[in-house]
């Protein structure tokens, strides 16, 4: 039966309409790119030892490589405020000044995370840490979001695994509302709103996709996107410098295998936005933060066929149609071991 859930992190509702998922599509199907690229692409601007699109050369990197985005969307200098007519509600703006960064995640143009080692994506996790240290450092900044666009279905640039890192003066806004609800559930609760929910969701074991020694994979109970998912580690972090050793192998290996089960669903290289919350770079200390990593893919029911977040979602609220637990089902059907090398 149709039915509304609540998502506690932020607030908001999303319509599921279970009966919906079986109605005729003959809408827009999508064009599934080439599968089989080579390892080094001479006209890519992320291999190792090419000139990017503004002229700078990457190193010849081994496994990792960070840059500052040539074409960054926040400047850690403004150069002139943006001007607006004073005294009015109606014109607010404001400065934000930033920086953003671009990670490559292999020498490997033809590689993706669902089939690289978890050793080689223990570099990638490095690097956010790194990352997400060195910026927040910065007086003026105050939140960094790490995130990766996977597919050209998802606005991705360049099939070359990559993901992006931006950081900025302000809290962005879904971040903060998760901020204000987990502020809200730790004030009331003294402990995190993740811990308890992740204990319950644990005992109800219907939307756990696995569990490893430190993290569990689940899709949550308020998910929008067929597919969603999220990686939520099992003890209470604020940020993920606070991992330990073992801990940033666990979420290596917990990355590999949701992509591997995502890639495994339609057999293809399965796209997605996903990146991290945790918190802000501000100076407090956020207890009430419990960092995780969700995963927003955008195919509904085959390769070719995504869900469009249109009409009702844009006017009125998320809407989802296969339940997050026939979500779930189908995923955990789908192989352990990547289908391009079975
Ligand atoms: P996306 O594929 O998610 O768009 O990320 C690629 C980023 O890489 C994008 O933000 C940057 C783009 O600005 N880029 C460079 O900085 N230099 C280049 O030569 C190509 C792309």
């Amino acid at each position: 039966m149709p039915h509304r859930r609540y998502n506690p992190l932020t607030d908001s509702w999303v319509l599921v309409s279970p009966h919906r998922a079986t109605r005729p599509w003959q809408g827009q199907v999508e064009k599934l790119p080439p599968e089989n690229r080579p390892p080094y692409d001479p006209s890519c601007y992320l291999c190792p030892g090419n000139v990017r699109a503004n002229g700078a050369q990457n190193p010849d990197y081994q496994d990792v490589f960070v840059f500052d985005n040539d074409y960054a969307a926040l400047l850690p200098q403004a150069e002139k405020e943006y001007e607006c007519p004073e005294g009015s509600p109606f014109f607010r703006a404001k400065p934000e000044r930033g920086m953003a960064r671009v990670l490559c995640f292999s020498p490997r143009h033809d590689l993706t995370i669902p089939e690289m080692s978890a050793a080689a994506i223990r570099r990638v996790v490095d690097i956010w840490i790194s990352e997400y240290q060195t910026l927040g450092e910065y007086p003026f900044i105050h939140y960094v979001q790490i995130f990766e666009n996977k597919g050209a279905i998802m606005g991705c640039s360049n099939p070359h695994p990559h993901g992006q890192i931006w950081a900025q003066e302000s809290i962005p806004d879904e971040p903060l509302k998760k901020q204000k609800a987990q502020q809200k559930y730790w004030e009331e609760n003294g402990r995190t709103l993740l811990s308890d929910y992740l204990k319950e969701e644990l005992v109800l074991g219907e939307r756990i996709l696995f569990e490893l020694e430190d993290f569990v994979a689940l899709v949550p109970f308020w998910a929008i996107w067929p597919f969603e998912a999220m990686i939520v580690p099992r003890r209470a972090m604020a940020r993920i410098t606070e991992l330990s050793d073992k801990e940033k192998d666990g979420l290596a290996e917990a990355y590999r295998r949701l992509t591997i089960l995502y890639d495994n669903l339609f057999e293809t290289s399965f796209p997605y936005s996903a990146g991290i919350h945790q918190a802000p770079t501000d100076g407090a200390e956020h207890p009430e933060w419990h960092w995780h990593f969700v995963f927003y893919p955008p195919l509904l029911r085959s390769a070719t066929v995504k869900k469009f977040m249109v009409g009702y979602e844009m006017l009125a609220n998320s809407q989802r149609d296969i339940t997050p637990e026939l979500a779930v089902e189908w995923l955990r059907k789908a192989d352990r071991a990547h289908y391009k090398q079975t």
